[in-house]
């Protein structure tokens, strides 16, 4: 669990600073810690090891990286996303892991110098994620020397462990059908205004928060829907859905002169999941799993700040 902790004395870095309106946009502690841990160091063995990782923070999307001084640096195998396996094995060098998507990977640290030191990184900002490709990996134009750089380091002993190795093939059948006939689409748009005190406030569909689900909100029992969120907001906003798992279908993305290209999704995202990257200036869409239980649910953005103020709605299953 990476959750990031305000460790200054600083009035300027509390949650609600001096002088400052009673509702913040965004937060951004000053030290990242895991498992309630400031910058742990762990001793591993020359093995493969999984790390299930949460982001727990409240606007910070992570943008992780293994870095050395000296030694070999192994990928990470992501092999489930939220709420299951991926199609297959993802190998990579970065990981960008949004407020409380989840993520396993696994991690071989036999490639490693016994006696060296790996560093975990994010080479995400103090700010909010605006586009994807505004992030800039450690040593690519990025010092990443920084507090909030550093997330924990694992200390790699010289124990060889052959025990497990990284599947080819990942387990099915899978918990969630997602080839049941869609019944319906649905456009939920993400939008930014100013209330009457100049506080930045986030809504969908441009309307206040109810807990009465609007008309075009209520999806029927027993069937699957398309979903795509339209983000005419400068941030990437990390979108949940309650009840059901999502496959995200593709990306759309808006250039210039109304031209548009679909995106697939990540690779990393290619398995079940129930939060999705809603990136600026793009469509993107799910397919939800059936909706199984009636009654009022909520989906809302998961930077907390977004979500209180009031990035949410309910849907309700009719
Ligand atoms: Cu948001």
């Amino acid at each position: 669990m990476v959750k990031e902790v305000n460790a200054t004395n600083d009035r300027n870095e509390q949650y609600l600073p001096a002088k400052r309106p009673s509702v913040i946009p965004e937060y951004f502690g000053s030290v990242i810690a895991v498992n309630g841990k400031a910058w742990p160091k762990h001793r591993v063995h020359r093995a493969v090891y999984r790390l299930t990782i949460i982001n727990g923070c409240n606007s910070r999307f992570l943008a992780l990286q293994l870095t050395s001084n000296g030694s070999p640096v192994p990928p990470f195998n992501v092999v489930m996303g939220d709420r299951g396996f991926l199609d297959e094995v993802s190998t990579q060098n970065h990981l960008v892991v949004g407020p409380m998507e989840r993520y396993t990977v696994l991690v071989d640290f036999r490639v490693a110098r016994p006696g060296s030191e790996i560093l975990l990184k994010n080479f995400g900002a103090d700010v909010p994620l605006m586009r994807k490709k505004s992030l800039r990996p450690c040593g690519d134009g990025n010092k990443c020397d920084r507090p909030t750089n550093d997330v924990m380091m694992f200390a790699v002993d010289g124990t060889v462990d052959n025990s497990y190795e990284i599947p080819e093939v990942l387990p099915r059948p899978r918990p969630y059908p997602f080839d049941r006939p869609v019944a319906g689409r649905r456009i939920i748009s993400l939008v930014e205004g100013e209330d009457r005190m100049d506080r930045l406030t986030l809504l969908l569909n441009d309307r206040p928060f109810s807990l009465n689900a609007a008309k075009d909100l209520m999806p029927k029992f027993g069937t699957s829907e398309i979903w795509c969120f339209n983000n005419t907001t400068p941030d990437t906003h990390p979108m949940h859905v309650h009840l059901i798992a999502f496959k995200i279908l593709h990306r759309v993305a808006h250039g210039r002169h109304g031209k548009r290209r679909k995106i697939p999704a990540d690779k990393d995202e290619r398995g079940p999941k129930d939060v999705v990257k809603v990136y600026p200036d793009m469509t993107t869409c799910i397919k939800t799993s059936q909706f199984d239980l009636r009654g009022p649910y909520m989906v809302h953005c998961h930077i907390l700040e977004h979500e209180d103020y009031v990035m949410m709605q309910t849907f309700t299953i009719v």
